[in-house]
């Protein structure tokens, strides 16, 4: 024999689970509501061996960052001593949770568990998390996505320029206000505030109903915006079908999808141009490696949702790759936070996927 040792299979041991709220720097007003700290749940995956997979959950909720953390002791239950084989574990915690379902927290759990398990894996291997998905690391086109909520729309412009910074070619822009009139204000104060060729996405967070998507979508699709995401409620795919086939503007969906069956249930219906899925919802790097063989196969362009610094590792093997949605939400906590240059995400060559805490800024946000 020659070359490397063969490497040892890993199991589970055990999890610590840290709630943190980390202040953003920029608040974030969506139409259901306003952000200003960031929930996020820290996952540590310990193994028998030695090696620790880390992940974080954005929790959305103060209030919902135990309730993860008390599923994750059920996930441990489940798993505890298995090897660490995370289409295996995926399976099989899909059968444990049948009864409660596999939706909402129990998701978001099991998906922890499955991100730190791919970085355990890596690390194990020595290899970026990108280069065990098949793929080279390699920069990924990113928006800034850290701000620009609902406000005062003079307060708009100076966001959108500050967004810029890391050379951003692409940023995106809460609406949902009271009126039309209110979302072209802030759609125009932006724009003429970015230089030509930056691109400008609009979301908003499922404010409509159909009617009035339609009538907000017509009016938008001349102000020069590059994607409409999430008009109406998340789940009425035959409305969001109406709306693509009738406006010329993209629609955007899919930090919904629960698991990739509803990305498959969405473009069976033609509901969306492109897609957007999360990691916590669509089940962690293996949810998303079905969900990206999905948008290869029908060819539909596929960004992330949140999670910038795993997404980007996923990114980089997903053949439909789009864009990244850069937040800094948890830099703050983050030893080596993710790096961006000339508007990419810059995949880090170290193993895993790169995410270690800042323990003294975990102890200070610590909830
Ligand atoms: C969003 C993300 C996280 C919290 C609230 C809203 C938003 C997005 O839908 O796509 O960034
Ligand atoms: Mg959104």
């Amino acid at each position: 024999m020659h070359g490397r040792p063969q490497s040892q299979p890993l199991n589970v041991r055990g999890f610590r689970a840290i709630g943190v709220e980390v202040p953003m720097t920029f608040a974030l007003g969506t139409s259901r509501g306003a952000i200003t700290k960031a929930p996020l749940l820290l996952v540590d995956l310990e193994t028998q061996q030695g090696v620790t997979g880390r992940a974080y959950l954005w929790c959305y909720l103060r209030e919902a960052l135990p309730a993860v953390a008390s599923i994750l002791q059920a996930v441990l239950e489940t798993v505890k001593g298995d090897v660490l084989a995370p289409s295996d574990l995926s399976a099989k915690l899909s059968k444990r949770f049948a009864l409660i379902g596999n939706e909402g927290i129990v998701r978001m759990a099991t998906a922890g568990f499955d991100m730190a398990a791919w970085d355990a894996l890596a690390q194990s291997a020595g290899l970026p998390l990108a280069t065990m998905l098949g793929a080279r690391p390699k920069p990924i086109p990113a928006y800034n996505s850290s701000g620009l909520g609902l406000m005062p729309a003079e307060r708009l412009a100076d966001e959108a320029e500050a967004l810029l910074s890391g050379g951003f070619r692409a940023v995106k822009l809460r609406l949902g206000y009271p009126t039309l009139e209110d979302d072209l204000l802030a759609v125009r104060t932006v724009k003429k505030r970015l230089p030509p060729g930056v691109a400008l996405l609009i979301d908003y967070n499922q404010a409509l109903d159909l009617a009035e998507a339609q009538r907000r979508g017509r009016a938008l699709q001349d102000e020069g915006v590059d994607w409409l995401e999430e008009p109406i409620r998340h789940d009425d795919y035959g409305g969001y079908a109406t709306l693509a086939r009738e406006l010329d503007l993209p629609i955007q969906i899919g930090e919904n999808f629960s698991g990739s069956d509803d990305m498959q249930t969405a473009l069976d219906a033609g509901a969306c141009d492109y897609v957007m899925p999360d990691l916590e919802r669509i089940g962690g790097v293996t949810g998303w490696q079905r969900a990206a063989a999905l948008a290869a196969t029908r060819r539909i362009r596929m960004s992330s949702h949140l999670y910038p610094e795993i997404s980007a590792h996923l990114l980089a093997a997903t053949p439909t790759c789009h864009y990244l949605e850069y937040v800094d939400w948890a830099d703050k906590i983050l030893e080596q936070p993710l790096v961006i240059e000339d508007g990419h995400a810059v995949v880090p060559e170290r193993p895993g996927n790169g995410i270690a805490w800042n323990n003294a800024a975990v102890e200070r946000y610590r909830v």
